[in-house]
Protein backbone atom coordinates (compact mmCIF):
# COMPACT_ATOMS: atom_id res chain seq x y z
CA UNK A 1 0.00 0.00 0.00
CA UNK A 2 1.49 3.67 -1.02
CA UNK A 3 1.46 6.58 1.21
CA UNK A 4 -1.23 7.88 -0.19
CA UNK A 5 -3.42 5.12 0.09
CA UNK A 6 -3.32 5.16 3.86
CA UNK A 7 -4.07 8.46 4.12
CA UNK A 8 -8.38 8.47 4.82
CA UNK A 9 -10.48 9.48 2.02
CA UNK A 10 -12.66 12.52 2.34
CA UNK A 11 -16.22 13.30 1.11
CA UNK A 12 -16.68 16.75 0.51
CA UNK A 13 -20.33 18.10 -0.85
CA UNK A 14 -21.07 21.22 -3.06
CA UNK A 15 -17.25 21.13 -3.83
CA UNK A 16 -17.61 23.50 -7.11
CA UNK A 17 -17.29 26.51 -5.39
CA UNK A 18 -16.09 28.65 -2.04
CA UNK A 19 -15.49 26.58 0.86
CA UNK A 20 -15.93 23.23 -0.40
CA UNK A 21 -13.97 23.92 -3.56
CA UNK A 22 -11.19 25.07 -1.41
CA UNK A 23 -11.40 22.15 1.13
CA UNK A 24 -10.72 19.84 -1.78
CA UNK A 25 -7.68 21.67 -3.01
CA UNK A 26 -6.66 21.46 0.73
CA UNK A 27 -7.01 17.80 1.04
CA UNK A 28 -5.46 17.21 -1.97
CA UNK A 29 -2.28 19.22 -1.85
CA UNK A 30 -1.46 17.20 1.56
CA UNK A 31 -2.23 13.38 -0.75
CA UNK A 32 -5.42 12.52 0.41
CA UNK A 33 -7.73 10.32 -1.73
CA UNK A 34 -11.05 13.43 -2.46
CA UNK A 35 -14.77 12.47 -3.70
CA UNK A 36 -15.80 16.06 -5.25
CA UNK A 37 -19.31 16.15 -5.57
CA UNK A 38 -22.00 19.07 -6.60
CA UNK A 39 -23.97 20.18 -9.09
CA UNK A 40 -22.10 21.83 -11.76
CA UNK A 41 -20.83 18.96 -13.56
CA UNK A 42 -18.14 21.17 -15.61
CA UNK A 43 -16.50 22.67 -12.71
CA UNK A 44 -16.12 19.12 -11.14
CA UNK A 45 -14.50 17.67 -14.44
CA UNK A 46 -11.98 20.86 -14.31
CA UNK A 47 -11.23 20.34 -10.70
CA UNK A 48 -10.65 16.60 -10.75
CA UNK A 49 -8.45 17.61 -13.85
CA UNK A 50 -6.32 19.56 -11.74
CA UNK A 51 -6.07 18.49 -8.43
CA UNK A 52 -5.28 14.66 -10.06
CA UNK A 53 -1.58 15.22 -10.36
CA UNK A 54 -1.70 15.54 -6.44
CA UNK A 55 -3.71 12.65 -4.99
CA UNK A 56 -6.94 10.46 -5.96
CA UNK A 57 -9.97 11.81 -7.19
CA UNK A 58 -13.29 10.89 -7.87
CA UNK A 59 -16.19 13.43 -9.22
CA UNK A 60 -20.04 12.73 -9.22
CA UNK A 61 -22.27 15.36 -10.38
CA UNK A 62 -25.21 14.85 -6.99
CA UNK A 63 -27.88 17.21 -6.14
CA UNK A 64 -28.29 16.54 -2.11
CA UNK A 65 -31.94 17.18 -1.85
CA UNK A 66 -32.25 13.53 -3.59
CA UNK A 67 -32.51 10.91 -1.29
CA UNK A 68 -32.55 8.45 -4.01
CA UNK A 69 -29.72 9.80 -5.91
CA UNK A 70 -27.29 10.65 -2.61
CA UNK A 71 -28.45 6.80 -2.09
CA UNK A 72 -27.52 5.48 -5.59
CA UNK A 73 -24.18 7.73 -5.72
CA UNK A 74 -23.01 5.76 -2.18
CA UNK A 75 -24.23 2.28 -3.28
CA UNK A 76 -21.97 3.35 -6.81
CA UNK A 77 -18.70 5.08 -5.37
CA UNK A 78 -15.68 2.93 -6.63
CA UNK A 79 -14.22 0.11 -4.87
CA UNK A 80 -10.80 2.29 -4.16
CA UNK A 81 -13.16 5.03 -2.67
CA UNK A 82 -15.57 3.04 -0.55
CA UNK A 83 -14.41 3.60 2.79
CA UNK A 84 -15.04 7.38 3.35
CA UNK A 85 -13.57 8.17 6.67
CA UNK A 86 -14.00 11.95 6.39
CA UNK A 87 -17.35 13.62 5.68
CA UNK A 88 -17.47 17.34 5.38
CA UNK A 89 -21.03 17.84 4.71
CA UNK A 90 -20.66 21.61 2.96
CA UNK A 91 -23.57 22.00 0.54
CA UNK A 92 -25.90 24.61 1.54
CA UNK A 93 -27.62 27.82 0.24
CA UNK A 94 -29.24 31.29 1.62
CA UNK A 95 -31.74 32.69 -0.37
CA UNK A 96 -32.96 36.24 -0.10
CA UNK A 97 -32.40 38.49 3.28
CA UNK A 98 -36.13 40.56 2.87
CA UNK A 99 -38.38 39.77 6.38
CA UNK A 100 -40.67 36.55 7.08
CA UNK A 101 -43.63 38.27 5.39
CA UNK A 102 -41.45 39.46 1.98
CA UNK A 103 -39.72 36.35 1.56
CA UNK A 104 -40.80 33.64 -1.10
CA UNK A 105 -41.92 30.31 0.23
CA UNK A 106 -39.71 28.26 -2.22
CA UNK A 107 -37.18 30.22 -1.25
CA UNK A 108 -37.84 28.72 2.29
CA UNK A 109 -38.34 24.84 0.68
CA UNK A 110 -35.02 25.31 -1.26
CA UNK A 111 -33.10 26.26 2.23
CA UNK A 112 -35.14 23.12 4.37
CA UNK A 113 -34.51 20.49 1.58
CA UNK A 114 -30.73 21.38 1.00
CA UNK A 115 -29.50 22.45 4.16
CA UNK A 116 -31.56 20.56 6.45
CA UNK A 117 -32.66 17.46 4.27
CA UNK A 118 -30.18 17.06 2.17
CA UNK A 119 -26.91 16.92 4.51
CA UNK A 120 -29.32 14.37 6.32
CA UNK A 121 -30.01 12.37 3.47
CA UNK A 122 -25.82 12.16 3.04
CA UNK A 123 -25.18 11.70 6.40
CA UNK A 124 -27.17 8.85 6.46
CA UNK A 125 -26.57 7.56 3.02
CA UNK A 126 -22.34 7.57 4.56
CA UNK A 127 -22.42 6.06 7.84
CA UNK A 128 -22.19 2.59 7.07
CA UNK A 129 -18.91 3.39 5.70
CA UNK A 130 -18.01 6.03 8.05
CA UNK A 131 -18.84 3.42 11.17
CA UNK A 132 -16.85 0.58 9.57
CA UNK A 133 -13.19 2.96 9.91
CA UNK A 134 -11.48 2.77 13.05
CA UNK A 135 -12.18 6.29 13.49
CA UNK A 136 -13.86 8.81 11.31
CA UNK A 137 -14.94 12.35 11.01
CA UNK A 138 -18.14 14.52 9.59
CA UNK A 139 -17.69 17.86 9.61
CA UNK A 140 -20.88 19.88 9.57
CA UNK A 141 -21.29 22.97 7.89
CA UNK A 142 -23.56 25.07 10.13
CA UNK A 143 -23.43 28.75 10.76
CA UNK A 144 -23.14 31.88 13.48
CA UNK A 145 -26.74 32.48 11.65
CA UNK A 146 -27.64 28.99 13.59
CA UNK A 147 -26.52 30.55 16.94
CA UNK A 148 -27.33 34.35 16.58
CA UNK A 149 -30.44 35.75 15.08
CA UNK A 150 -30.32 38.61 12.67
CA UNK A 151 -32.82 40.14 10.43
CA UNK A 152 -34.01 38.53 7.51
CA UNK A 153 -32.15 35.40 8.98
CA UNK A 154 -35.54 33.70 9.56
CA UNK A 155 -35.32 29.99 7.67
CA UNK A 156 -31.61 30.30 6.90
CA UNK A 157 -30.90 30.89 10.74
CA UNK A 158 -32.54 28.09 11.49
CA UNK A 159 -31.46 25.50 8.73
CA UNK A 160 -28.18 26.03 10.22
CA UNK A 161 -29.62 25.60 14.43
CA UNK A 162 -30.65 22.28 12.89
CA UNK A 163 -27.14 21.57 11.92
CA UNK A 164 -25.46 22.74 15.18
CA UNK A 165 -27.85 20.28 17.23
CA UNK A 166 -28.00 17.65 14.65
CA UNK A 167 -24.24 17.74 15.28
CA UNK A 168 -24.61 17.05 19.02
CA UNK A 169 -27.06 14.78 18.61
CA UNK A 170 -25.02 12.33 16.42
CA UNK A 171 -22.10 13.03 19.52
CA UNK A 172 -24.22 11.28 21.85
CA UNK A 173 -25.11 8.23 19.30
CA UNK A 174 -21.59 7.75 18.38
CA UNK A 175 -19.88 8.17 21.69
CA UNK A 176 -17.14 5.43 21.59
CA UNK A 177 -17.77 3.83 18.22
CA UNK A 178 -14.56 6.21 16.78
CA UNK A 179 -17.36 8.47 14.93
CA UNK A 180 -15.86 12.58 15.51
CA UNK A 181 -18.56 14.66 14.38
CA UNK A 182 -18.57 18.97 14.32
CA UNK A 183 -20.40 21.96 13.91
CA UNK A 184 -18.78 24.52 11.97
CA UNK A 185 -20.08 28.06 12.30
CA UNK A 186 -18.29 30.54 10.01
CA UNK A 187 -19.53 34.66 9.83
CA UNK A 188 -19.41 36.39 6.96
CA UNK A 189 -16.95 34.51 4.53
CA UNK A 190 -16.56 35.52 1.20
CA UNK A 191 -17.78 33.31 -1.44
CA UNK A 192 -20.41 33.07 -4.21
CA UNK A 193 -22.67 32.40 -0.99
CA UNK A 194 -23.72 36.11 -1.03
CA UNK A 195 -23.96 35.69 -4.86
CA UNK A 196 -26.45 33.00 -4.40
CA UNK A 197 -28.00 34.95 -1.70
CA UNK A 198 -28.87 37.70 -3.64
CA UNK A 199 -29.81 36.06 -6.99
CA UNK A 200 -27.01 37.34 -9.05
CA UNK A 201 -27.08 40.58 -7.93
CA UNK A 202 -23.21 41.35 -8.42
CA UNK A 203 -23.98 44.88 -6.82
CA UNK A 204 -25.50 43.76 -3.82
CA UNK A 205 -23.21 41.06 -3.07
CA UNK A 206 -20.14 43.41 -3.83
CA UNK A 207 -21.95 45.97 -0.96
CA UNK A 208 -21.48 42.88 1.68
CA UNK A 209 -18.01 42.82 1.94
CA UNK A 210 -16.58 46.03 0.88
CA UNK A 211 -14.63 48.10 3.02
CA UNK A 212 -14.38 45.05 5.74
CA UNK A 213 -12.09 41.66 5.43
CA UNK A 214 -14.62 38.74 5.26
CA UNK A 215 -13.18 35.32 5.88
CA UNK A 216 -11.97 33.66 2.80
CA UNK A 217 -12.99 30.17 1.68
CA UNK A 218 -9.04 29.57 2.10
CA UNK A 219 -9.48 30.18 5.32
CA UNK A 220 -12.21 27.74 6.58
CA UNK A 221 -10.28 25.10 4.12
CA UNK A 222 -7.64 25.72 6.45
CA UNK A 223 -10.14 25.26 9.63
CA UNK A 224 -11.45 21.76 8.38
CA UNK A 225 -8.41 20.27 8.20
CA UNK A 226 -7.20 21.32 11.33
CA UNK A 227 -10.17 19.59 12.53
CA UNK A 228 -9.95 16.18 10.59
CA UNK A 229 -6.00 15.93 11.42
CA UNK A 230 -6.83 16.36 15.16
CA UNK A 231 -5.65 13.16 17.05
CA UNK A 232 -8.33 10.64 17.09
CA UNK A 233 -9.24 10.97 20.94
CA UNK A 234 -10.01 14.64 20.58
CA UNK A 235 -13.33 16.08 19.22
CA UNK A 236 -13.98 19.20 18.56
CA UNK A 237 -17.66 19.69 19.46
CA UNK A 238 -17.93 23.02 17.86
CA UNK A 239 -16.14 25.90 16.17
CA UNK A 240 -17.65 29.29 15.01
CA UNK A 241 -15.38 31.47 14.12
CA UNK A 242 -16.08 35.50 12.34
CA UNK A 243 -14.20 38.01 10.78
CA UNK A 244 -12.52 40.29 13.40
CA UNK A 245 -14.15 43.18 11.79
CA UNK A 246 -17.71 41.17 12.46
CA UNK A 247 -18.66 41.24 16.29
CA UNK A 248 -22.88 41.63 17.74
CA UNK A 249 -24.48 44.60 17.47
CA UNK A 250 -26.54 45.81 20.18
CA UNK A 251 -30.60 44.59 21.06
CA UNK A 252 -33.13 46.67 18.96
CA UNK A 253 -35.28 48.67 21.39
CA UNK A 254 -39.44 49.42 19.45
CA UNK A 255 -39.69 53.12 20.40
CA UNK A 256 -43.60 54.52 20.00
P1 LIG B 1 -20.93 28.79 -2.20
O1 LIG B 1 -22.20 29.29 -2.78
O2 LIG B 1 -19.66 29.39 -2.65
O3 LIG B 1 -20.85 27.19 -2.40
C1 LIG B 1 -21.96 26.39 -2.11
C2 LIG B 1 -21.73 24.99 -2.63
O4 LIG B 1 -22.90 24.20 -2.30
C3 LIG B 1 -21.55 24.93 -4.12
O5 LIG B 1 -20.51 24.06 -4.44
C4 LIG B 1 -22.87 24.37 -4.63
O6 LIG B 1 -22.62 23.56 -5.77
C5 LIG B 1 -23.29 23.50 -3.45
N1 LIG B 1 -24.72 23.23 -3.44
C6 LIG B 1 -25.74 24.10 -3.28
N2 LIG B 1 -26.92 23.47 -3.38
C7 LIG B 1 -26.63 22.16 -3.61
C8 LIG B 1 -27.42 21.01 -3.83
N3 LIG B 1 -28.76 21.05 -3.84
N4 LIG B 1 -26.80 19.82 -4.04
C9 LIG B 1 -25.45 19.76 -4.04
N5 LIG B 1 -24.65 20.81 -3.85
C10 LIG B 1 -25.24 22.00 -3.66
O7 LIG B 1 -21.10 28.94 -0.61
P2 LIG B 1 -20.06 28.71 0.61
O8 LIG B 1 -18.89 27.96 0.17
O9 LIG B 1 -19.86 30.01 1.27
O10 LIG B 1 -20.97 27.85 1.56
C11 LIG B 1 -20.69 26.50 1.92
C12 LIG B 1 -21.45 26.17 3.18
O11 LIG B 1 -21.03 27.02 4.24
C13 LIG B 1 -22.97 26.36 3.07
O12 LIG B 1 -23.60 25.32 3.78
C14 LIG B 1 -23.20 27.71 3.75
O13 LIG B 1 -24.50 27.82 4.28
C15 LIG B 1 -22.16 27.66 4.83
N6 LIG B 1 -21.72 28.94 5.36
C16 LIG B 1 -21.31 29.96 4.53
C17 LIG B 1 -20.90 31.16 5.07
C18 LIG B 1 -20.49 32.34 4.24
O14 LIG B 1 -20.54 33.49 4.73
N7 LIG B 1 -20.05 32.14 3.01
C19 LIG B 1 -20.81 31.36 6.53
C20 LIG B 1 -21.29 30.23 7.30
C21 LIG B 1 -21.69 29.07 6.72
P3 LIG B 1 -23.56 23.42 -7.05
O15 LIG B 1 -24.27 24.73 -7.22
O16 LIG B 1 -22.61 23.09 -8.15
O17 LIG B 1 -24.47 22.29 -6.72
C1 LIG C 1 -23.50 32.77 6.53
C2 LIG C 1 -23.08 33.76 7.55
O1 LIG C 1 -23.71 35.92 8.71
O2 LIG C 1 -24.25 35.71 6.35
O3 LIG C 1 -23.92 31.60 7.13
O4 LIG C 1 -25.51 34.46 7.97
S1 LIG C 1 -24.19 35.02 7.65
Amino acid sequence: MTEQQQLPIVLITGATAGFGLATAKKFAKHGYPIIITGRREERLIALKEALTPLTKVHYATLDVRDSEAVEAFTQALPDDFKNVAILVNNAGLALGTEPADKAALSDWHTMIDTNVTGLVNVTHALLPALRAQPSSTIINLASIAGNWPYPGSHVYGASKAFVAQFSRNLRCDFAGTGIRVTSLEPGMAESEFSLVRFKGDEDKYKQVYSGMTALQSEDIADIIFWIAEQPAHININSLEVMPTSQAWDNFKVVRK
